[in-house]
């Protein structure tokens, strides 16, 4: 085999090798991915999941996998309890908030109306 050939043999192997390692690594947008335990997804039809139980101290990330604005308030639809309140949550983006203390904290989306727990315990 020529040098010239040699060479160009191995950058194919190369370049399979990177799509290869590309499609294996964790961003595959080939396999599903998965909810972290201190995260809630927001989707079309609410949250998910609804109740998510997590320790004192814990960092809750709600994500936006929905097409909408959504907004998520302390309280229930009509009783804010003003513990927190996000910013507008666009579609792809999250907005966190740590619980510190244990409880029960009901919010709902200000926008749409849907209610989701955190359990703190
Ligand atoms: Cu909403």
């Amino acid at each position: 085999m020529q040098r010239g050939q040699t060479l160009r043999k191995w950058f194919w192997i190369t370049a399979a090798g990177a799509v290869l390692f590309a499609a294996c690594g964790k961003d595959n947008p080939f396999l599903p991915e998965v909810r972290q335990d201190n995260e809630v997804w927001i989707q079309s039809d609410g949250f998910n999941p609804k109740t998510l139980k997590v320790s004192a101290g814990t960092t809750v990330e709600w994500i936006n996998k929905d097409s909408e604005v959504h907004l998520v308030d302390s309280g229930t639809p009509g009783n804010p309890t003003l513990l927190f309140t996000s910013t507008n949550i666009k579609p792809g983006s999250s907005w966190s908030h740590t619980f510190t203390k244990a409880g029960t904290y009901d919010y709902y989306c200000r926008i749409h109306g849907r209610t989701g727990t955190i359990l703190v315990e």
